[in-house]
């Protein structure tokens, strides 16, 4: 859905937070919110965003916002959506904003159970690939070979990050063929923003995956964040795409891929990594990629 960027609010709806410089989270909220505007309710769980914005007595949303429990998103949002509903409220959208930890793992029964039922929510789930505002443990959205608390690395080379693949939510979310779903990227505020601008006018359980590097959780330079953002994509580790009307599209296609050492080889959390765990990380990569290709085949 094309946006006129010159009619975009110049209000800030998301001011005054505490994130780190080069926070990729808070750059997706602002994005989303920009483009929600002020008829929003949102519903934040344990996370960065909840942190640096909604702790009492301080907060730095403009829109009300529930902070509710860790596993509770999908829950709350289904029951913020019903009483909107009784109040006869139509021209509001009801958000969660929830980070990968809080989406892929602990919450993932209450999203499923919003999209089963077609609750009438968006659910952004900004991807920072572990759980960061605890101290960096792994969740099961962290890359594989990335070191986090608790996939840690030792110097006898025993322990060499995380050892499973991530889980693709993209392809979960889509499996309950809820309206609308795409994955997007911080890096790409165009492609996000109209996701975001389209999502807020479909009528159902609506998800959106953005992809927000960390540069206190991935060990990079602040002002890099966009730049490994836009690498994840380049080197096909991150997809831009979307399931609607039961058929998934993609919305970039990077042609031939940059080498991964590209994107890991700047971030502390894969220092570790040699020549052979990149050709295993590019395998899992064509592996991916294969299969989105036959779903978008098939759908
Ligand atoms: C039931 C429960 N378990 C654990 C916690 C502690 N906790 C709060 S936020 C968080 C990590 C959140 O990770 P993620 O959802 O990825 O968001 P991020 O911090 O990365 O923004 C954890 C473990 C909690 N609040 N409630
Ligand atoms: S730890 Fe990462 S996600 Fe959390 S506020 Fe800092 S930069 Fe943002
Ligand atoms: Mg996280």
């Amino acid at each position: 859905m094309a946006i006129r960027y010159n009619d975009l609010d110049d209000r800030e709806l998301m001011y005054g937070q505490k994130s780190c410089p080069g926070c990729g989270a808070t750059i997706a909220v602002r994005l989303a919110l920009k483009i929600l505007g002020e008829r929003t309710f949102l519903c934040t769980p344990a996370c960065c965003v909840a942190a640096v914005t909604s702790v009492y007595p301080q907060m730095s949303f403009f829109v009300n916002n529930v902070v509710t429990a860790f596993p509770a998103t999908g829950a709350t949002l289904a029951g913020m959506a019903a009483a909107a509903e009784m109040q006869g409220l139509e021209d509001v959208t009801i958000l969660g904003v929830a980070g990968d930890g809080g989406t892929a793992d602990i919450g993932l029964q209450a999203l499923s159970g919003a999209c089963e039922r077609n609750d009438n929510v968006l659910y952004l789930c900004y991807d920072n690939e572990a759980y960061m505002n605890t101290g960096i443990q792994r969740s099961s959205a962290t890359p594989y070979g990335a070191w986090t608390t608790t996939s840690p690395v030792s110097e006898d080379g025993t322990a060499r990050g995380e050892t499973r693949i991530r889980k693709n939510l993209f392809d979960i979310v889509a499996a309950h063929r809820v309206p609308y779903c795409a994955t997007a990227s911080i890096a790409y505020p165009k492609d996000f923003m109209e996701k975001v601008a389209k999502a807020k006018n479909v009528r159902g359980a609506r998800f959106i995956h953005v992809h927000a590097p960390c540069p206190t959780g991935w060990g990079y330079p602040t002002e890099k964040t966009v730049e490994y953002g836009r690498l994840a994509v380049e080197t096909g580790l991150w997809y831009l795409a979307e399931y609607e009307n039961g058929k998934i599209k993609l919305n970039l296609r990077p042609g031939q891929f940059k080498p991964v050492e590209f994107y890991l080889k700047g971030q502390r959390r894969f220092r570790h990594l040699n020549g052979e765990d990149f050709n295993v990380i590019e395998e899992q990569r064509d592996r991916e990629w294969a299969l989105l290709g036959a779903k978008m085949k098939q759908d």
